[in-house]
């Protein structure tokens, strides 16, 4: 860049790059999605099309910005976890959200017609907010996603028995909501069960604990992306080699349990091994 005696308005910029070594969330959620929804004439509770438009327009996120190494989402939010030691973007905290959410949205856009063939999409178009959030520890990363799954768990086992009270039981929404207030877990699985013969266990997984992004790869070619060294330190050769993995490793999307330990004990190549 050119100097010039107007640079100094450079100074009123604000440092905001994010604690180093840190895990480092970004979550978006759709703007006015209640509306957005009913517009769209989205099935209710859960709409499998829009669920999985969620998910490919997340795995495009990832394939551009490979130090994602996990992501999880539920109904019209996504959580994307950068790997601690990342270096994008300077760890600079609005030009990650931003980066993220305007991709997050231009695929939302533009994969809407695959998964929506029928639905023309209307104004206001969709768009989305978001926010990073700094992690010190993979114990705290760890809750962090525990408390978003349990969130998907709890209202879903809501929606899923407030919208049989109304589609299958002929309530009104408000009758719904009466009849729901102050029941436990064990009070909306019998209210569905002995009233409507749905077993909540045999619903949907991907209802039930939401969608999780990550990368598979071939055995014994895995590539750490939690507490590995930051890339100034890596040599040539290991950035080289962790590039080649990376093109040949696998995202999957899977609807599992990421409370407990298996799923991370089994994928130590996500968040290293530190709980
Ligand atoms: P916000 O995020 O503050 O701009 O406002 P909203 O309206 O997006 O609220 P939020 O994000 O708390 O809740 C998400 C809304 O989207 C909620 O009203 C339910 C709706 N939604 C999400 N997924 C589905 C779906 O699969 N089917 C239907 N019918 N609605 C859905
Ligand atoms: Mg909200
Ligand atoms: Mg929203
Ligand atoms: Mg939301
Ligand atoms: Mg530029």
């Amino acid at each position: 860049m050119a100097n010039s005696k107007f640079e100094y308005v450079k100074a009123f910029e604000r440092d905001d790059r994010i604690l180093p070594s840190t895990w480092i969330v970004v979550r978006i959620d759709g703007r006015g999605f209640h509306k957005f929804t009913e517009r769209h004439g989205f099935t209710k509770p859960n709409d499998a099309r829009a669920l999985h438009l969620m998910n490919a327009v997340a795995m495009e996120v990832v394939k551009d910005l490979p130090d994602i190494v996990l992501s999880y989402g539920i109904s019209d939010e996504y959580s994307f976890v950068l790997k601690r030691n990342t270096t994008l973007f300077e760890r600079r905290e609005s030009k990650i959200v931003t980066t993220i959410v305007s991709n997050f949205t231009a695929n939302y856009i533009y994969m809407w017609p695959d998964y929506f063939p029928e639905t023309k999409l209307q104004r206001p178009l969709p768009t989305f907010d978001g926010r990073a959030v700094p992690y010190p520890t993979t114990h705290i990363l760890r809750d962090y996603m525990r408390w978003r799954q349990v969130d998907a768990h709890i209202n879903n086992l809501y929606n899923t028995t407030f919208w049989a009270l109304i589609q299958q039981g002929g309530m009104t929404a408000a009758e719904a909501e009466k009849e729901l207030a102050h029941t436990l877990s064990a009070d909306k699985n019998e209210i569905l069960f002995s009233r409507f013969g749905i077993n909540y266990n045999k619903e949907d997984e991907m209802y039930k604990k939401g969608s999780v992004i990550f990368r598979e790869f071939e055995k014994g070619k895995e590539v750490d992306g939690g507490e590995d060294v930051p890339d100034e330190r890596m040599t040539k050769s290991q950035l080289e080699k962790r590039k080649k993995a990376y093109k040949k490793s696998q995202i999957v999307v899977r609807f599992v349990d990421i409370m407990n330990d298996p799923f991370y004990d089994e994928r130590p190549w996500i968040l290293g091994t530190a709980k």
